[in-house]
Formats: C-alpha cells, structure tokens, sequence
C-alpha cells in the first residue's frame, strides 16, 4: 500500500516518533516488601532514575488481578490490580509521579484471551446458555471426539481445552488457562472500550496491545493442512478476516478520543500488514512490534531448535522493514530485547570479552533507525542471560512446556535442557541488578528467580559510577534522536548488504546524513566506504563530518577503507 512517505515529510511525526520506551517487567524490576517479587512502589521509587536516563515512555506490563500462570497475561480481573503488586492507590500514585516528572505512562492491555478464572469465563463454562458463554470460542468436538481441529498452542500441545460439563472445546491458543475471547461478539469489543476508557480515566496515555493480531479468527475453524511452516494453525487466526475494522472501531471509541499512544504486538506478521496497522491514515495504532529478526537463529522457523544466528538474513529484515514501512507511510518499534526473548547481548553478540563494546554496538545499531526505540529493563546497564544450572531454576511455563514437550519427541535430559537455556524466556526475567548488596538489591527477600551471577559487576550503581558505560551510551543515543533530525525522518538505506560481519547503514534527509556502522563479528573487519560518502568526508571544505558516538576509545579514522576492531560500532553525520 502506497502511503505517506514519513521520510520525506520531516515536520509530520508525532510527539511519540522521537520518543523512547522503557519496558518494565514488574515481577522483576524493584521489590519494596520483601516478598521476593516486583511491585508498584518499587517501580515509583526508580521514577527519577529512569527519568535521569531519559526515557519518554514507561510500558507497565500486566499488573492486574491474575493466577500468574503466565505473570499476569493470563487476566482473571481487568479493574483490579493484583494485592502482590500493591494497591489501585499505589497505581494511581504511579501514574501521578510519572506525569509529574513529564514522563507517560503505557499499560499492557491483554484482550485476546483472559484467563479461566476470569469470571466472565467462569460463567461460561456452567452453561451453554450462559450469557457470557459467546464471550469465548467453544466449539463441538470432532467426529473423534477430539479437539475441533488440529491446531496447536503456541506454549506447546493442543490449543483447545475439553470441558466435560457441557461437553465443547474451548480454544487456548497460549496457555491452557488463557481462553480467547471471541471478538465476533460484539459485547467482548465493547466490554475492551470499557477497560481502555477505565485505564484512560487513570490517566495512563497509551496501550501496548498483546498479541492483537489475533484477535479476529477464521470463522470455519478448519484445520491446518501443513502446506505452510509451521503448519500449526496461525494461517487461520494470523491478521485475521476483521482485525484492522476491530482496531479502527478501538482507535474511534477510545485512542482518538483520549490522543493514546499504542504498540500492537503482532504475532507472525508481514509487513504489508504492519503498514496496515501503523499508517496513520488508516486510524488503527501507532506503531508495531514484528518479532522476524529474532528468528534468525530458527532452523526453517523452529524455536525449539538450535543454530548460529544468520547475520545477513539480520541485516536483510532491518532494511526490507525500514525501507518497507517508510514507503508505507508505517512506524515501527525498535527492539532487541523484551520479557519473551533471551537477553539480545547474549544470543547474538559476546557477554563476556567484549561484553560492554556488545551491548553498545547493539545499543547504536538500533538507536540510528528509524522508528521508536524501546529499552528493556537491564538492557541499559548490560544485563545478559544468566547461567542456568537445571530445569529446576526455570520459572516460565512456556519453557516448562516445552522441556517436557522436547523429551516426549525424544530429545535426552541434556539435550532438552540446551534448548531451554538458549531459548527460554526466562533469560530475560532474572531480577533487576541495581547494586552489587545480596539479590542485586532487587529484593530483602528470596527472589521469585534466580539472579543472574554476574550482579556484583553488572549492576545500575556501577553503570552510573563509569563514565564510559552503557547507561551512559544508552543515556547519549536518548539524547541524539531528540536533536538530530534525521535520525526520525532520514531515508534508509543499507551500505552493504553481503559484508559478512559488517552492518552499515545510512539515514538522509536534505540537511544531513547520519551513517551508522557496526562490526558484529569477534574479529578486525575492513569497511570499504561509499564513494558517495567517502567524497563527501574528503571534500570537507563543502560540509563537516562529527563522530556523534562510538565504543571504542578511539575511533577509526574515516578513510576509503575502514578497520573495524571486534564489536566496534560508530556513529558519524555528514552535514
Ligand atoms: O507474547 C506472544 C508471543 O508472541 C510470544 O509469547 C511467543 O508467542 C511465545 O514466546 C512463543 O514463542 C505475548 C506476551 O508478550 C507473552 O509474554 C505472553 O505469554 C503471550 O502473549 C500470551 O499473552
């Protein structure tokens, strides 16, 4: 779809396209009672330090009343906040200091499913008759007696539940404790507005949609025939038949009428469909999350499998989507890391060596594109995924799934655990290390995870105290998306596409062209330089080249050919 080229309108963007976002997992972020697990107030006493980072934007992740099955996205109470995390006050005070330090405040809203003690669901499952019994998807078994169809739940095993008291299937694309709503029913679409509208009133000022691609299911409820990877079923309930009418109807009840900022998390995407959702004209979200440069490191696509990340398909993904969604008129999320991946230093870089050039080579690389750069708690001060020991130390049920799930497809103990440790989304959940005192200062308490070892090094209180660290480079590339333009508005282009260990990239608009260049490799990496650019840096009588930021020491004098030390990544404008 052809739409507004926002790289060539620099002025048009948003309050929201020079902004960043800070995600907090609050299980993980900042205990005030000792229980061993987030809460509220934890997060409110860390306000000036997120704002001393300069972030624009919190995204809160569920809070609300849940059995925490899948820590809070299985919602058995939309209006009430769950007694573990604190108390509506404590949320209504947070919402206040945030607002007072000029900050805004994103709630995760999770409507694709709820979970089964939802009371809503509770009702349902008495009666066929029950008035809320079409707020979810029941459907009569097969001729077999088995599930409706064969598809399969994205936590492993089958995605519909059997419930003996009125003899249906209910349909649980994630946990079988998290029931899909059925948006078909008008009633579920308004009951949404009504929970939107509620946080709203609280003044929370904008939305982070969970998995809100799916919410609108292929009617026939056929089963999947395997023609397409994975075979699973998403064919079917992927960007679905209604899902961009649903998202215009929430954008004209409730994010037009209170201005809200909102990131739709879509699950197993396109892009012509992320243009779709995030273009402005069409009145449905702000911005998207696609996760396809996370999957580089699936054999054809599986999780549950192992191999070395394929770092041209990264590259590729990066500018396929940033030239896509600017000639789109779309606006991405920018992100490495959030609470279902591992840590990104780990999986793809090197946590230990080259442990801090990693994470600002990561930090730079994305902080350059174009989009809406979000921060995952830790990813500031170089958190990596901890080193687990055994199964026992897990904690995601996702990963508990699928460590069982694994050894039934024949998989050994060892072998099932390799790939958990690798893949699991606990990597990403240890606690917050905010100093080097026991459980990283994140609890008085026993935390409800482990914490990552390596705490007494990295932690916030030894960040702020290094002048050359990566709270400090995060804390500079926050402050470059406000004052260089191009950064929102420059034209995307790669500068080459086959370099082996070399990810280059440039931004420009008529002022000014922003060149971002990163060895991703262990080894020294040449560059060559565009002529374009390399004339440009020559005929300096005509413009000024500045090293905006980097992470080495010094930084490779700019030449027709360029020395890359291992993990080196730098920042120029040529103006
Ligand atoms: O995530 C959905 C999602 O795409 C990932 O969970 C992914 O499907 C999963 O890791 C399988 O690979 C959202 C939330 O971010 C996640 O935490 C929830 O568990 C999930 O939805 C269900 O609400």
């Amino acid at each position: 779809m052809k739409g507004m080229n926002r790289a060539l309108i620099p002025q048009d963007t948003d309050w929201w396209c020079k902004s960043v976002v800070y995600q907090v997992y609050p299980k993980s972020f900042n205990d005030t009672t000792g229980k061993g697990i987030g809460d509220i107030r934890g997060l409110t006493q860390k306000l000036d330090y997120l704002k001393d980072l300069g972030v624009d934007i919190i995204w809160l992740q569920p809070v609300y009343v849940s059995p925490q099955r899948d820590n809070g996205y299985d919602v058995a109470d939309y209006y009430r906040i769950n007694p573990d995390y604190g108390t509506m006050q404590d949320f209504e005070e947070l919402s206040q200091e945030i607002q007072a330090r000029g900050m805004h405040l994103m709630l995760d809203i999770v409507v694709n499913h709820s979970s089964t003690e939802h009371v809503w669901f509770q009702e349902a499952r008495l009666s066929r008759d029950s008035e809320y019994r079409d707020y979810y998807i029941w459907r009569n078994p097969a001729p077999d007696g088995g599930p409706p169809n064969n598809w399969i739940s994205k936590f492993g095993g089958p995605a519909w539940q059997y419930d003996e008291t009125t003899n249906q299937y209910f349909l649980t694309l994630f946990d079988k404790t998290q029931a899909d709503l059925n948006w078909e029913n008008p009633k579920v679409r308004q009951e949404v507005v009504d929970i939107l509208e509620f946080w709203a009133e609280k003044g929370v000022d904008g939305f982070r949609m969970d998995v809100i691609n799916l919410i609108s299911k292929d009617q026939r409820f056929l089963n999947d025939d395997g023609s397409t990877i994975p075979g699973d079923g998403r064919k079917y309930y992927t960007d679905g038949p209604h899902v961009h009418e649903y998202l215009r109807e929430l954008h004209e009840k409730v994010f037009a009428k209170y201005n809200s900022v909102t990131v739709g998390e879509m699950s197993s995407t396109s892009l012509d469909q992320c243009i779709r959702y995030s273009n402005p004209e069409r009145n449905e979200l702000s911005m998207t999350f696609n996760f396809h440069h996370l999957k580089v490191d699936y054999p054809n696509g599986q999780k549950w499998e192992l191999m070395p990340y394929d770092f041209k398909m990264l590259k590729k993904l990066f500018s396929d989507w940033q030239i896509g969604m600017q000639q789109g008129g779309g606006w991405s999320a920018l992100f490495f890391n959030n609470h279902d991946q591992p840590r990104a230093l780990s999986r793809f870089l090197d946590d230990g060596e080259y442990h801090t050039e990693s994470a600002k080579l990561l930090a730079t690389t994305l902080h350059g594109l174009q989009g809406t750069p979000y921060i995952f708690q830790g990813e500031e001060i170089g958190m990596a995924n901890p080193k687990w020991s055994d199964i026992e130390e897990f904690r995601d049920v996702e990963s508990l799934n699928m460590y069982r799930i694994l050894q039934e497809q024949g998989k050994s103990e060892e072998e099932a655990l390799n790939i958990i440790r690798e893949r699991s989304r606990d990597n990403s959940r240890t606690p917050m290390q905010w100093d080097s005192t026991p459980n990283a200062g994140f609890t008085t308490g026993t935390p409800w995870i482990k914490v990552d070892e390596r705490y007494p090094q990295i932690n916030v209180q030894a960040q702020l105290e290094d002048p050359n660290s990566i709270y400090y480079h995060y804390h500079k590339l926050i402050r470059l998306r406000k004052t260089v333009q191009v950064i929102t508005d420059g034209e995307y282009q790669c500068l080459d596409d086959a370099h082996p260990q070399v990810y280059a990239y440039q931004r420009s608009n008529a002022q000014e062209t922003l060149v971002v260049i990163s060895n991703f490799s262990g080894q020294n990496a040449q560059f060559v330089l565009p002529d374009s650019l390399y004339s440009q840096f020559k005929n300096q009588a005509s413009g000024s080249v500045e090293l905006l930021i980097g992470n080495t020491k010094h930084a490779p004098e700019l030449d027709q050919v360029i020395t890359l030390t291992p993990y080196a990544s730098y920042m120029w404008i040529f103006r």
